[in-house]
């Protein structure tokens, strides 16, 4: 269903809207924000310079690390009591980023949710079991706010505690989970294991996101758990889940172009590319106060698809993201991103999707070993097995790697991001 007039928009009306909003957020930032005034003195620019949707590639990018610098509340374009929620990312090195929120920031947020549950077909029918972290994290309380403004009954039970999330679904009678889709894996295994549990569940949709997971562990949660599976995206930077989503057409996921204006650049070159082809996803908000940021570099690769959706959208679409400019791996000079290799797994299907990545060096030369968990019903010809997934997954790779099997359970859970990349090389 959908639910608010601007997911239809024309181009022109779309882009009238955009350029009314970003004018007055430029004129905001450059007021309230000495980072943006400085950098934008430094660019030659003033707000007044701002006078097309064009114009937005004349400013500045923002990074992760500008953010990081201005830490903690160096980038907030109002006064802190005119904040009401603050959440942070976790940095990879250092400080978190911190965001905060407005009311008002609060109330789109839930708003933006709101769509994102009409668009998967939830509604106050529901009861949603939000299986994603609370805390500074802001996976839970952001689904969560949006979940209870559709008017669905909310169980906020947040991450990990497989054995609990499972009592609950049963006994409260979830209908739709949110989580990170490898947790959802996680929970689907968990469930088909139990004969007869399947059957007293009425769980019929999941609203999954915050890592990146290809189409084959989309068919495979399905599958296990007889539900569609939804793919959610956002970050914390931009206002947490709600940037896109997907409909039920699944061709994409619609970008929130109302509140936040994607561009697509050259992550080298940081030129813009042209709807269609790959590059990095930035992201400039245009209705943000707490927070409001200019140009941000994402390192998330996807593509544009400005077509109208079969669902009746008009909102621009972004492929699914399958990978980040900064996750990619360059083994031997081979680009390899950590998702070809469960893709690899799920298709060959001899072990579970499990798994992570050793990067070492020997000499000069890299080395990837994978650790791969076996499934509990193993070919007991261990070598052949071996083999066997060690020979495919360097087919799809096109890459030479060592292999290690492990038991059932071998590789630890996540109810959160799992982390599956250990690069220990030494530049
Ligand atoms: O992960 C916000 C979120 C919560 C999104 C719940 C969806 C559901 P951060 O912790 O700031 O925010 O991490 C943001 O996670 O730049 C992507 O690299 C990745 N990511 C988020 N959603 C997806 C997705 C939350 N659906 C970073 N597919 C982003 C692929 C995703 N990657």
């Amino acid at each position: 269903m959908i639910w608010d007039l601007n997911e239809c928009l024309s181009r022109a009306e779309m882009e009238q809207i955009q350029l009314q909003r970003l004018i007055r957020t430029i004129e905001r930032v450059y007021e309230n924000v000495p980072f943006y005034r400085d950098k934008m003195d430094i660019a030659g620019l003033r707000p007044a310079d701002i006078k097309s949707l064009d114009d937005l590639g004349k400013l500045p990018f923002t990074n992760k690390t500008d953010l990081r610098d201005t830490y903690p509340f160096g980038l907030f374009a109002v006064s802190q009591d005119e904040i009401v929620r603050l959440h942070a990312s976790s940095g990879t090195t250092g400080k978190p980023v911190v965001v905060g929120y407005t009311q008002n920031d609060i109330e789109t947020w839930s708003d933006l949710i709101v769509r994102t549950m009409h668009a998967a077909r939830v509604s106050s029918k529901d009861t949603v079991q939000v299986a994603y972290g609370y805390g500074l994290f802001t996976g839970g309380m952001g689904v969560h706010y949006g979940a209870e403004k559709v008017g669905a009954r909310v169980i906020p039970i947040s991450g990990g505690n497989t054995r609990k999330q499972i009592e609950l679904m049963e006994d409260f009678q979830t209908t739709v989970l949110a989580c990170t889709p490898s947790y959802a894996l996680h929970l689907a295994e968990v469930i088909k294991s139990t004969p007869g549990l399947r059957e007293r569940l009425r769980l019929k949709t999941a609203i999954l996101g915050a890592e990146p997971w290809t189409e084959q562990m989309r068919h495979q949660i399905e599958d296990l758990l007889e539900i569609s599976a939804f793919d959610i995206y956002g970050l914390s930077e931009i206002i947490g889940p709600g940037v896109a989503h997907e409909c039920e057409c699944k061709n994409g996921l619609h970008i929130n172009e109302d509140h936040f204006i994607p561009e697509i650049i050259d992550p080298e070159t940081l030129e813009s590319k042209p709807p269609g082809e790959e590059g990095e996803l930035v992201f400039t908000t245009i209705t943000k106060e707490g927070i409001p940021v200019i140009r941000y570099r994402t390192r998330d690769l996807t593509t544009l698809n400005y077509e109208k959706c079969a669902c009746g959208r008009t909102l621009v679409r972004m492929q699914k993201c399958h990978g980040r400019s900064d996750d990619m791996l360059i083994i031997r000079g081979v680009n390899l991103f950590p998702s070809q290799v469960e893709a690899a797994l799920i298709d060959l299907n001899l072990t579970t999707s499990h798994y992570h990545l050793q990067v070492s060096r020997e000499g000069t030369l890299d080395k990837l070993k994978a650790v791969v968990e076996m499934k509990e019903a193993a070919d007991t010809d261990l070598e052949n097995l071996h083999r066997t997934v060690q020979a495919h997954i360097q087919n799809c790779i096109g890459l030479s790697l060592e292999l290690e099997l492990v038991e059932p359970n071998g590789i630890e859970r996540f109810s959160g991001k799992s982390k599956r990349v250990f690069d220990n090389r030494k530049n």
